[in-house]
């Protein structure tokens, strides 16, 4: 079972060329979006995320060029192609990102449910598992 969502995006397109328009609370975007922001000039080799997200929710979209996007749920892992501006990824809370790859023109930008905030962000990665495979505590009985 996949644990992220990869989205085909409808593309209105006509003789002048193509538009995809993004709302905030509907299928594709199911959040309010508090902050947009792009990642782009990224160098050869370099592989950037490497951590985890507590509960940030996220729409991801190639807007130009290409990247890999690398997911893992701490039980499963999947490798996304992200090379067109009509593939989104929808990804939400505990799942460990990397993206690598990135072509030379890759802008990719990122909807978010949240302000920037570095307490939801979880960067060792046995902590990561922990936290995936952790008993709540609610869960513990007492005595
Ligand atoms: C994610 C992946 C896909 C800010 O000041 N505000 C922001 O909203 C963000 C996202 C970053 N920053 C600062 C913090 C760092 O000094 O920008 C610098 C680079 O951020 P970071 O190293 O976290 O970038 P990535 O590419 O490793 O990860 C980013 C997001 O942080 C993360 O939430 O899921 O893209």
């Amino acid at each position: 079972m996949k644990f992220v969502e990869v989205i085909d995006l409808n593309v209105f397109g006509d003789h002048r060329g193509s538009l995809i328009s993004l709302e905030e609370n509907s299928a594709v975007v199911p959040f309010d979006v508090k902050r947009v922001y792009y990642i782009f000039d990224t160098k050869e080799d370099v592989v950037r995320g490497k951590h985890a997200h507590k509960k940030l929710e996220q729409l991801v979209i190639a807007v130009s060029g290409e990247c890999n996007f690398y997911v893992d749920n701490g039980f499963e892992q999947q490798m996304i192609k992200i090379d067109r501006p009509s593939k989104a990824i929808y990804i939400k809370g505990l799942v460990w990102r990397e993206m690598m790859d990135f072509s030379d023109d890759c802008v990719l930008m990122v909807l978010a449910s949240e302000h920037y905030d570095t307490a939801d962000y979880i960067y060792d990665y046995d902590e990561f598992v922990r936290e995936v495979r952790g008993i709540p505590l609610s869960s513990l009985k007492k005595g």
